[in-house]
């Protein structure tokens, strides 16, 4: 909606005096939004992937095994969407923990929209 015109008149044709504009709509957005993505690999064993899913984006062992093979079938699924700092915090965990199994899954992130 257009912001409107207020004045210290009545007369809607007085263009005299101050006049502030008011605002019918907060100026705020909401942040926005980044999917995190899983990537297939020739290597990381299926079972990892799915302690992965698991453990660090919450999903039941069953919700991960299909996850997992959604990815292992398509190359690629969104695992979750979150702000941008929830994001970058459970890619970082997704490939700090992969590092450390010396598996070569990749996870990344993606603004939405
Ligand atoms: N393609 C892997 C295999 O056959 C399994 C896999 C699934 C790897 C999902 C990565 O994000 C991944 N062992």
């Amino acid at each position: 909606m257009q912001p409107f015109l207020v004045t210290m008149s009545n007369d809607p044709d007085d263009e005299s005096g101050t006049s502030i504009l008011v605002e019918t709509r907060p100026k705020t957005q909401r942040p926005p939004l980044y999917k995190v993505l899983l990537l297939n690999d020739d290597y990381t064993p299926m079972e990892f992937v799915v302690h992965v899913l698991e453990r660090f984006f919450g999903m039941t062992h069953a919700q991960a095994f299909e996850v997992m093979l959604t990815v292992h079938k398509k190359g690629v699924a969104v695992v979750g969407v979150f702000s941008h700092e929830i994001a970058e915090t459970k890619v970082g965990q997704v490939m700090d923990f992969a590092r450390r199994h010396q598996h070569p899954l990749q996870c990344t992130m993606e603004k939405e929209e």
